[in-house]
This record gives C-alpha cells, sequence and structure tokens, in this order.
C-alpha cells in the first residue's frame, strides 16, 4: 500500500461574475485553499476547501485552514498508509481539534489521490454510485429583482436550472418578502423556490415571516434563525406549514445531527463536505439524517469544480429521500481550476467517472489565481458578458 509523501497547500482568488449577496454581506472573489497530495506509487490527489467572505460563513478561513494543514496536519499525515482513511482522520482529530474545512481539503485529496492510485473513481471508494445524476439549483443573489428575474430566465432558456434560491437577510423581512414573492410569482409553474436566511432572523421574525414565505410558494427554508438557535429551528418545524425546514450551519457534525433530529428541528439537512470534515463524515451525517427521517440536500461552499466534484461524488453515493443539489460554484466564477468541468444538461449535474474525481487540474490556471503570486502574472477578466445587463 503507497504511502502520503508529500502535501502542498496553497491559497487562491478567484474573482465571481457578479458580486453575491447573502445575509452578511456581499462577495466578489472566492478563495480556496488547495491541497496536492502525492503517494509513493506516484499517484497525485487534488483537494479543496472553500469559504465564503473569509472568516464570515464560520470560524475558518482560508488563512486559517492554510496554517492548519501545514502546521498540524501534514506532519499528522506524513508517511502514513493512503489507504487508512480513518486512522488518518484519527491522526488529525488527534493533532487538531475542529478545523473541519481543513481536515476535509486533506481527505479529499487523498481519497482522489488512492481512487486514482486505482484507476477507480471516488464514489467506488465512497459505496458506489446510485444516482448518475442530480437536480442542479442556482442562487439568485443580485439583491435586485429584476436582475435576479433576469438571470433566472437565462438558466431556465439554457436548461441548466430551474431551481432557484434566493439569498435574503441583509435587508429588512419585509423587504426581502417582497423580493420574494415577486420573482415566485413572476415563475410560478416554471421553477422552484429556496430561500436561505444564513442565520439572519431571530425566532420571532422567524415565526412571522417563514409562514409569508411559504405562502409566497416557497418549497424550503434554510437557516432562517441562528446556527445554535435549535428551540427556534424546532418552533418552525412545529409550525406544519407546506415548507420545509432545512439546517445548514446548525448541521456540522454528527453529534449535531443527532441532536436536531432528538428535537424534531429540521425536515431536511443541508450536507456540506468541508463543514462535516470530509468526504467520509459526510456519510456518517447523511446516515444519521436518514435514520432520523430527516431528507438530504446537495449544499455547496462555492466550490470550484475540484470541490463540486468531490461533492458530487458522495452525495451520488447517498441514500435517503433528496431534493438535489447546488453544486453551481463553478458558473459563478469567472474561471475554473480544471479542463473540463462536470456536464450540466437538461437541469442535472451529471455526476462524472474516475480516476479519482473525474476532473483534472490545470495548474496553470492554479499559478494564475495562486495568493502568494499575485502581482507578478497580472490578469485581466472580461465581465462584460456577465454584467451586460
Ligand atoms: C450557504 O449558506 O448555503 C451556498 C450557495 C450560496 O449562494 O451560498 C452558499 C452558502
Ligand atoms: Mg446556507
Amino acid at each position: 500500500m503507497p504511502q502520503i509523501i508529500s502535501l502542498q497547500p496553497r491559497i487562491i482568488d478567484i474573482p465571481t461574475v457578479r458580486p453575491h449577496k447573502l445575509s452578511f454581506g456581499a462577495i466578489q472573489q472566492q478563495s480556496y485553499c488547495i491541497v496536492r497530495i502525492e503517494l509513493s506509487d506516484g499517484a497525485v490527489g487534488w483537494g479543496e476547501a472553500a469559504t465564503i467572505g473569509g472568516a464570515s460563513w464560520n470560524e475558518e478561513s482560508p488563512e486559517s485552514i492554510l496554517h492548519a494543514v501545514k502546521a498540524y496536519l501534514t506532519p499528522a499525515v506524513l508517511n502514513q498508509e493512503a489507504g487508512g482513511f480513518e486512522s488518518i482522520l484519527q491522526r488529525m482529530d488527534k493533532s487538531c481539534r475542529g478545523n473541519y474545512f481543513a481536515k476535509s481539503a486533506v481527505e479529499m485529496a487523498l481519497i482522489d489521490a488512492v481512487a486514482r492510485s486505482n484507476d477507480l473513481p471516488a464514489w467506488q471508494l465512497l459505496g458506489g454510485k446510485l444516482h448518475e445524476r442530480l437536480p442542479l439549483a442556482w442562487t439568485l443573489a443580485t439583491g435586485d429583482v429584476a436582475k435576479d428575474l433576469e438571470e433566472a430566465y437565462r438558466k431556465l432558456e439554457e436548461r441548466r436550472h430551474r431551481i432557484f434560491k434566493i439569498k435574503i437577510g441583509a435587508r429588512s423581512p419585509q423587504e426581502d418578502v417582497a423580493l420574494v414573492s415577486a420573482i415566485a410569482r413572476e415563475l410560478a409553474g416554471k421553477a422552484r423556490f429556496t430561500v436561505d436566511v444564513n442565520q439572519a432572523w431571530d425566532g420571532n421574525t422567524a415565526r412571522r415571516y417563514v409562514p409569508e414565505l411559504a405562502d409566497a410558494g416557497v418549497d424550503l427554508i434554510e437557516q432562517p434563525v441562528a446556527k445554535s438557535n435549535i428551540e427556534g429551528l424546532a418552533s418552525l418545524v412545529d409550525m406544519q406549514m407546506r415548507t420545509l425546514i432545512m439546517a445548514d450551519e446548525s448541521v456540522c457534525t454528527p453529534q449535531d445531527a443527532l441532536m436536531l433530529s432528538k428535537q424534531n428541528a429540521s425536515h431536511v439537512f443541508s450536507l456540506k463536505v468541508a463543514k462535516h470534515g470530509g468526504l467520509l463524515r459526510t456519510r456518517k451525517v447523511a446516515a444519521l439524517a436518514e435514520a432520523a427521517d430527516i431528507d438530504w440536500y446537495g449544499g455547496t461552499m462555492l466550490e470550484t469544480s475540484l470541490g463540486s466534484a468531490a461533492s458530487a461524488h458522495v452525495f451520488s453515493t447517498l441514500t435517503g429521500k433528496h431534493h438535489g443539489c447546488e453544486l453551481f460554484g463553478p458558473q459563478l466564477l469567472v474561471d475554473d481550476i480544471v479542463e473540463k468541468p462536470m456536464l450540466v444538461k437538461d437541469f442535472d449535474l451529471h455526476i462524472p467517472d474516475g480516476p479519482g474525481f473525474g476532473v483534472t487540474i490545470d495548474e496553470k490556471k492554479l499559478d494564475r489565481f495562486d495568493r502568494s503570486k499575485q502581482g507578478l502574472n497580472p490578469t485581466h477578466f472580461d465581465l462584460g458578458r456577465q454584467y451586460a445587463s
């Protein structure tokens, strides 16, 4: 069995095609910690952890991830047998508490490398592919009804997306409900809707306005209240509306999943490889969801095609009821880091086959966006097309 002989992390920053507005601010670029792992048999694997708005989405940031990988995780995994995934996860836990995003980047690279070393698709190591394709949502987050609608119509015409997630929480609840209602009214019968409040409301605000979002035709309401407000989530589930309540920031570890299920605080979990600490741990959270009669949704941290393909591989293996996925990250970026992105056709994301995650890294692109080389290679992005409106 080959051993891990090197680990190289780096930060890359990629501009987005348009500002992406969330409850806590607007982002104009996405930052990633990319990890390259090499095995003693020559196989190379790649992993990635994406954050949204530095350390705004949760406690980890690109810089903290880079530091954790360099200072603690690399010494914990170097020279270990590459196929010993669980033992490597235990070693990482022993040397470094928490830091789930950092661990997920390392584990992702490791699984890619081992799958490539055996010339297998990664899904083969994760239980086998159950879904060939998954419905793919797009996020509307310009904050402007006309721009959101123009974008939605374009996505519908291109037959890429007919599920739209609307980001709210930055403005007053009344303004947000008006925006969502206007979009849902215009697209009624053509699309389905999710709303992500990214923790912006307190329990009373949520109990007042979530029913209005339900009446507007929203199917899924994601994280309306703070991560720790489990009673708030449970009170919304208890209201028995036609809309389903989805936990995102609240559900990271298997223990979170257990607690949410015990308190009947979610109908759906948004699964994300980074916040669960890797592909294997995503499967553990999914198993708890299924046992508790909670559905799953394939979430994103706006990964490039690398992290999105890795997520697609693990989502493709999951049992239980699902609501599709939102692995649209690559489409929000001015450029990607792989040679060929995953296929999106007839509103579905097609799960790539291997080897590894089935995408080939373009190292020139990594260099182009490498933070440590910024200024050395001046880059020009033509955003004219995307900003044409
Ligand atoms: C989140 O909280 O779900 C996913 C899509 C998007 O627009 O933001 C993210 C993060
Ligand atoms: Mg969310």
